[in-house]
């Protein structure tokens, strides 16, 4: 787990732990003993710490969390490196993490690659860095920028550190070792970070909470980082630390923490299929076909480019095509404005795109992604074309968010090339992509879908084939629940203020309105059979026509609006029904719990392979918040017993088509999770 070596007077101690060098137990001991041996050797005059393989280190060994703690802690190892009576040089290549990073901080030297990823993340798994990070980092780079990456979690580079002063000096990757032995040779005294005071300003702290509230407001580990920190400026290092430690555990057992901890896991678990072996060979994906230079072909092409992937984009008309290669360069450049490329950037991703009105022209696409509106008859078309076109081998995807892939699939003579990429708007954006296997998907197809998605840096998740898939089909139910509870007398702002305070980042009907109110609608402003009809006939179709459930002013902000809601009442009245007062209790129930049952119907389907898979699809897909683990995490720990007795108690209410899951119910009564595993 460690290697140590001699290279003269230096004593290197190279952590061994692939496959991202986790300060495990015997990591952790390893280092110990080679520092405390390493003070009784006299050959021995300065201490170099590094990470073997392609990095320093990841942190603590996060499988270790919620077991018994093996001696040494990581705080009594960091410890010793500091009051090492030896100079310690801690030489950084690739992501020096969390704890990983807080080695480094008890090292006396720091030297990096000016690429290197220095950061805290503990915030993102709802924790602190809780093994001296609160305490010494602000002793070496101030309270604002300490604050900033520990609160953020996002890492900064070597160069940024240096700029900081957290990293004494850059070299090159490939000189690291031979320079910090060289820069380890010249030290004669350690330089301990514990023995500084922190310089700060008195509002510092204020000016911090007041520029980052609205991101943190909620979190209970942002605030904990922001307290640590706080006993930097007033307390020595040792009591500093104990302030840590008492923070970091009260975090540890928190149910936030708990959630997100599952969500970095379940984020890796959804990458693996169960049923496949993990080395499949993958076909090559050199180039990339897209139809359809809509607002879904234009961000799904977007994502290739920015991964420097070529893209021929395919429209019926030259005007549509141009249209659509002018939002692309627009988005783009947008992005340069925000400083976030450079206009090279956007000239080179552009430069890979090939508009096309020549269907031909997909003949030599690797993978071919069809993002046509959402019509069958349309998809069935094309998908044979394609087949007659598209060479031996290429994948042929479809972008639907509904339609049956396998029913596509058999448009072609090649149904084992076909399989869903069902993207998420604004696909450019949205990290979550559905990757739905038809009946017949080849497996090396399916595994090359994933690695693609992942590759042009997308959260993949495998979906069988159903009408909406994981994610819309659960997002029907709660839709379904949320127009029913209008009719009764709900009002929309009601029902979305209780996802809203949930963590949601809209309501049901804000994202009726966002994603539009007339979608799926028979375009007949005199047939009036449902609210969205009434709504839609007097062109109140969302936020893109200026009103849908809401009213919005020109930055999109939705705010009650008197006309939807004596439409709603009309309607109401029309229909005969006298509206009544609905709790948020219910509609927590009629919007939420009505998921949780709907998931388990997937999982008994084997749509999906895993409870956790649903909740990285809410998670990316919908911006379920992160801190409640996702619906069927938050499921499980509100009791799934609960969630049973919620839904039987409102069925009345849920429409003749309701019918509670078995596997919920069986799991509710025997302790199981949804994936039928016994509750921990
Ligand atoms: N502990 C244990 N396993 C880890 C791990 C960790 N810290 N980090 C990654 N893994 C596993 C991961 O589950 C996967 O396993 C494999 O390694 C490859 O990971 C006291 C308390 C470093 C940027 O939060 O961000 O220190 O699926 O696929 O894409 O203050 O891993 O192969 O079985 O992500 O190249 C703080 C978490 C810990 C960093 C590399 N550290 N890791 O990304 O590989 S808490 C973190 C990452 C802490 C101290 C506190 C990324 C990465 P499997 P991967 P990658």
């Amino acid at each position: 787990m460690i290697e140590t070596h001699r290279h003269g007077p230096v004593l290197s101690i190279q952590i061994a732990n692939p496959p991202v060098n986790a300060l495990s137990e015997a990591v952790r001991r390893g280092i110990h003993q080679a520092i405390e041996a390493a003070q009784k050797d006299d050959g021995v005059s300065a201490i170099l710490i590094h990470g073997g393989g392609r990095m320093f280190c990841a942190g603590a060994d996060i499988t270790e969390f919620g077991k018994p703690l093996a001696e040494p802690g990581l705080s009594t190892v960091i410890d010793a490196i500091e009051a090492s009576a030896k100079p310690v040089v801690a030489a950084i290549h690739g992501s020096a993490l969390g704890g990983g990073l807080e080695v480094a901080l008890g090292a006396h030297y720091r030297i990096a690659t000016a690429s290197a990823k220095l950061g805290l993340p503990e915030v993102a798994l709802g924790l602190l860095p809780g093994a001296g990070g609160t305490q010494r980092l602000p002793r070496l780079i101030g309270v604002s920028a300490a604050l900033d990456m520990i609160v953020s979690g996002t890492p900064i580079s070597g160069s940024k550190a240096q700029e900081l002063g957290l990293i004494d000096r850059i070299v090159a990757e490939d000189d690291l070792l031979e320079e910090a032995v060289a820069f380890a040779a010249t030290l004669k005294e350690p330089r301990t970070t514990g023995e500084r005071t922190v310089a700060f300003e008195a509002d510092e702290f204020d000016r911090f909470v007041e520029h980052n509230g609205r991101k943190i407001n909620g979190l209970d580990a942002p605030r904990a980082c922001i307290e640590a920190v706080r006993a930097a400026t007033t307390l020595p290092l040792a009591a500093g630390q104990e302030r840590e430690r008492a923070l970091f555990h009260e975090l540890m057992d928190g149910a936030q923490s708990r959630a997100l901890r599952h969500a970095f896991f379940a984020e890796r678990t959804a990458a693996k299929i169960d049923d496949l072996p993990k080395d499949v060979a993958l076909r090559p994906v050199g180039k990339v076909g897209v139809i359809g230079a809509g607002t879904m072909g234009g961000g799904i092409s977007m994502n290739f480019l920015s991964a420097g992937i070529p893209v021929t984009i395919v429209e019926m008309a030259q005007e549509a095509l141009d249209r659509g290669t002018g939002l692309i360069r627009q988005n783009y450049e947008a992005t340069a404005a925000k400083g976030r490329m450079t206009n090279a950037q956007v000239e080179a991703a552009m430069a890979l795109l090939t508009p096309t009105l020549d269907f031909d022209a997909l003949a030599d696409c690797d993978l071919v992604i069809e993002a046509v509106y959402e019509n069958m008859d349309v998809k069935k078309e094309i998908f044979a074309r394609l087949d007659g076109i598209a060479r031996p081998g290429a994948i042929l995807a479809s972008n639907t968010s509904y339609l049956s892939i396998d029913e596509i699939a058999q448009a072609t003579t090649r149904p084992q090339d076909v399989l869903g990429l069902h993207f998420f708007s604004p696909a450019n954006i949205m990290k979550l992509v559905e990757v739905v296997r038809g009946a017949q998907t080849a497996p090396d197809v399916l595994a090359t879908g994933m690695s693609v998605a992942r590759k042009i840096g997308k959260v993949p998740v495998v979906s069988g084939v159903c009408f909406g898939f994981i994610g819309n089909r659960i997002l029907d139910p709660r839709l379904e629940g949320a127009m029913d509870m209008l009719l009764e007398g709900a009002t929309p702002e009601q029902i979305d203020r209780v996802s809203v305070a949930f963590g949601m980042p809209m309501g049901p009907l804000q994202m009726i309105d966002l994603a539009g109110v007339d979608i799926g609608w028979h375009r007949d402003p005199t047939r009036i059979e449902s609210l969205r009809d009434a709504l839609n006939a007097v062109g109140r179709w969302g936020q893109k026509a200026g009103g849908g459930f809401y009213d919005y002013d020109g930055k999109r902000r939705p705010s009650p609006s008197p006309a939807a809601n004596a439409i709603i009442d009309e309607y109401r009245s029309r229909a005969g029904i006298t509206p009544r007062a609905i709790s948020d209790k219910e509609i927590m129930v009629r919007t939420m719990h009505v998921m949780v049952n709907e998931g388990a119907k997937i999982l008994s389907e084997g749509i999906a392979q895993r409870a956790s898979d649903i909740d990285i699809v809410w998670i990316y897909g919908y911006g379920w918040p992160r801190h409640t683990g996702g619906p069927m995490f938050w499921a499980q720990q509100t009791g799934l017993s609960h969630v049973v007795s919620a839904l039987e108690r409102h069925a009345d209410r849920l429409g003749d088509d309701f019918s509670l899951s078995p596997r919920l119910v069986e799991a509710a009564r025997n302790g199981l999770t949804l994936d039928g595993k016994q509750a921990g």
